[in-house]
């Protein structure tokens, strides 16, 4: 029996969810398990998430901010000396280079935390810089880009509870807590195939989520535009659109016939490698539900058309209505982020490029994910005014998770400052001037306010209900460790520049509210309690930050009693509407159709190697867990077993996967579940350029098979980061591997 328990909300990845900690007689955390009262995730967890407490004590855990030495190796330091040390080394780079040579890339853990990531952003804007690269831009950086031209729609999406059909497309919620089925993806799958939810899933592999759909498309990677405006041409050609949505809500309907009219089913099917017939059914299946969902995930967005694919997600939306209609009512209406009006109204098309920061290579510029990180690379290396000379890496590791990991290495080697914030030695890392070491997870205060705030974003995403929960910290930092937030640290920065921080709200999701909630610290004054920096970043909350907390069941969490919306109606003199023929995407549409009628196969390079999320690690986190690493001891890539044959592999030797840029090698495992032709292949492992190959223990980087400058999509500057095509060859079999 413990001895105590504590309610915690886990940070180790963006779901949050809310999670019991056990302690025994010594005030040491012994076990971690779901809340079943928990009314947003009743009872779930995951390994990573039971596993987090022990994550506080990890060997790899750095205990002190480290600094490079001249030899490459690095020692502590104490954090506020390395805090003035920063400063002043930024100082000499804006003052040689200009405020530009200074840019900051925010990674998976830089939005776990909200303080760090408003702080940074406060710090750019103090030493005017507009460098700011996120993963965004190398995640799903579509979703930007067709929400704005397509235009949102207010009242938003339908909710899983209200779902009759969902389709998905390259994502498996179950595993990776994006794309659409909730915060108990388990449960309210479940709940909702009884309900008699009718479930569409396109992947090249049968996921998690494809196992349990009434109709699966296992295509070949790469084709889901097509298939999407394929889906779209039947509906329109068969006449099952809703006709009054189209007329009143839409505009662009025929410009969208004539664009999507090359997709037939015969040439979609032999492209994309699936039966015709599928395709029609598809069509027919998504058109008969009357409150529907199509969610894109991650393996749409990587693989070559992902603007195009998001866009005709919402346009399958559109020509079926399936948005919140007026008189309807919206139960979830925030609790520490103030969302859209909830109207039954478009405000329209708007801009998705052109209106913001230009970088210098490749014609890339800013865009509604972001600045286009694919190239951050090459604005490092490249020569002449402008060049970013200094990177702070908030959470994220650029040597595992971006594309063209070779150029990445040749970036972070040539920068004249590295800074990462990071709880261990990355790969990355290793390449730093200094490595900032957080207090993490269970040592700091907590909010729910990243899972609330991503629900006005994805389908499907965030709480159905107006849901927070709030953490104090449960755990002490190590014994002897010198430990600091990393927004202290960034505000230590600033003060020894002499900056004050603006910190902006992430409260307010319109962007000129939420610019007239700045909250200023001047620069000398003592840094702000971690309270009163959460304070600053909810400013405006629809509920205050303080009211959450004055409330103890927000410590278990809670639904707060907030009155449902209902939706209003569009107002008489409103012009907006849904843009569902947008010509920048008409025009992606056009390059999709060129390519039907030839093959998707070349010779040189026959296999796909496509991502996938595995349920015991989050990007290149938990590697070094040892109950994770015994579940996933090797680095796999799925192999169908016709594949396995055709080569001459077997289950457990080490494969060798060959791009037109690079190789690297991985464990084959055998798995029918895949697509043939397809390797399905985990993302952020491997080593560094320039250390040995570890095929049995870190793994390859599929980063390293991709250039950053060819495939690239031309406003986001994604590159290929599914469906890269290699060839594929046994370099050592098994058994000489277990000999050894
Ligand atoms: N080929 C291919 N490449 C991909 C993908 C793919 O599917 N295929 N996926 C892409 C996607 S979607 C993303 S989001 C990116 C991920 O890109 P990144 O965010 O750059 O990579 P992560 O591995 O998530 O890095 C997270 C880092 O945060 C550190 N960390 C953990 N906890 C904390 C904390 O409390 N505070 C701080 N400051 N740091 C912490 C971890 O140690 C780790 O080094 O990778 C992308 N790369
Ligand atoms: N356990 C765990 N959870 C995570 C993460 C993690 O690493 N581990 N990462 C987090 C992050 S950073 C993100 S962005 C989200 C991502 O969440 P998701 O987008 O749901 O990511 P995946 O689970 O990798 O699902 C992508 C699917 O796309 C399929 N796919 C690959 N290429 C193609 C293609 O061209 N077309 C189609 N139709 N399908 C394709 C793959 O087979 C795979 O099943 O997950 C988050 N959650
Ligand atoms: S799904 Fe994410 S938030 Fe939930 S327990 Fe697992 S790691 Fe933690
Ligand atoms: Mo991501």
């Amino acid at each position: 029996m413990a001895e105590r328990r504590e309610h915690v909300i886990c940070r180790a990845c963006h779901a949050q969810c809310g999670l019991i900690v056990d302690f025994d007689a010594e005030g040491r955390p012994v076990a971690t398990h779901g809340d079943k009262n928990n009314p947003a995730y009743a009872g779930y967890s995951c390994i990573k998430g039971r596993e987090l407490a022990n994550y506080h004590a990890f060997s790899t855990r750095l205990t002190h901010t480290m600094k490079r030495r001249p030899d490459g190796g690095h020692d502590p330091v104490p954090w506020r000396d390395a805090a003035r040390d920063v400063a002043a080394r930024t100082q000499e780079i804006i003052d040689q280079h200009g405020p530009n040579s200074v840019a900051i890339y925010i990674g998976t853990f830089g939005y776990n935390t909200f303080p760090a990531q408003a702080f940074m952003l406060a710090f750019m804007k103090a030493i005017e810089s507009p460098m700011v690269f996120t993963s965004v831009t190398i995640d799903q950086p579509g979703k930007g880009v067709a929400s704005a031209l397509h235009g949102a729609w207010l009242a938003g999406s339908y909710r899983h509870h209200e779902w009759d059909g969902l389709m998905l497309v390259g994502t498996n919620p179950v595993v990776s807590m994006l794309g659409g089925v909730g915060m108990n993806p388990h449960k309210n799958l479940h709940d909702a195939k009884q309900r008699g939810m009718k479930l569409i899933v396109i992947d090249p592999r049968v996921t998690d989520v494809a196992k349990r759909a009434d109709l699966h498309l296992q295509c070949r990677p790469g084709e889901d535009s097509a298939i999407l405006a394929c889906i779209a041409r039947q509906i329109i050609e068969e006449g099952l659109y809703d006709k009054a949505f189209v007329q009143e809500e839409t505009e662009g309907f025929a410009a969208l016939k004539a664009a999507v009219a090359p997709f037939t089913p015969e040439r979609v099917a032999v492209r994309a490698g699936v039966p015709a017939e599928q395709l029609v059914e598809a069509a027919r299946m998504y058109a008969s539900f009357k409150k529907g969902d199509v969610s894109c995930g991650t393996g749409a967005n990587m693989s070559g058309f992902g603007n195009s694919a998001e866009y005709m997600a919402r346009v399958l939306m559109s020509l079926m209505g399936h948005w919140r209609r007026a008189g309807e009512l919206k139960r979830n209406v925030g609790v520490l982020i103030k969302g859209f009006p909830a109207m039954a109204a478009s405000p329209g098309s708007a801009a998705a490029w052109g209106f913001g920061t230009k970088l210098r290579v490749r014609g890339l510029e800013e865009c509604t994910s972001g600045l286009p990180t694919g190239a951050l690379a090459d604005e490092i290396l490249t020569p002449g005014p402008g060049q970013i000379k200094a990177l702070f890496v908030l959470g994220g590791n650029p040597m595992l998770a971006w594309p063209d990991q070779i150029k990445t290495f040749e970036a972070m080697k040539a920068l004249d400052l590295l800074v990462c914030f990071d709880p261990r030695m990355s790969k990355t890392g290793l390449l730093a001037d200094y490595v900032v070491a957080p207090k993490i997870h269970y040592e700091t205060h907590g909010t729910t306010a990243l899972n609330e705030f991503l629900g006005n974003f994805g389908g499907g995403w965030g709480y159905e209900e107006p849901y927070a929960q709030v953490s104090d910290p449960i755990l002490p930092t190590p014994p002897g460790s010198d430990l600091c937030e990393e927004y202290e640290f960034i505000h230590a920065m600033a003060g020894a520049m002499g900056r004050d921080l603006s910190v902006k709200t992430m409260a307010i999701l319109n962007p000129a509210e939420a610019d007239a909630h700045r909250t200023r610290f001047k620069a000398g004054e003592p840094t702000p309690d971690p309270l009163t920096a959460w304070d600053a970043v909810l400013n405006g909350a629809p509920i205050s930050f303080r009211d959450v907390r004055a409330d103890p069941d927000a410590f278990k969490g809670k639904v707060f009693d907030r009155q449902a919306a209902v939706v209003q109606p569009r107002p008489a003199d409103w012009t907006g509407r849904l843009n569902i023929g947008n010509p920048a995407m008409m025009e992606e549409l056009n390059d999709a159709a060129l390519r039907l009628g030839k093959s998707a196969e070349t010779d040189d390079f026959p296999y796909r190697v496509i991502s996938r999320r595995l349920s015991d690690i989050l990007n290149s986190t938990w590697h070094e867990d040892p109950v994770q690493r015994s579940r996933v001891p090797h680095h796999p890539a799925f192999m169908n077993p016709a594949d396995m044959a055709a080569i001459g592999v077997q289950e457990g030797d080490i494969v060798e996967l060959e791009s037109a840029r690079a190789s690297i090698q991985c464990v084959a495992v055998e798995a029918p579940d895949v697509r043939a032709g397809c390797l399905s292949v985990p993302h952020a492992w491997g080593t560094n350029p320039d250390e040995a190959e570890d095929p049995l223990g870190a793994g390859g980087n599929t980063g390293r098979l991709s250039f950053n400058d060819r495939d690239f999509d031309k406003r986001t500057g994604i590159p290929l980061m599914s469906a890269i095509p290699v060839r594929v060859r046994a370099v050592r079999a098994q058994a000489a591997v277990a000999a050894q």
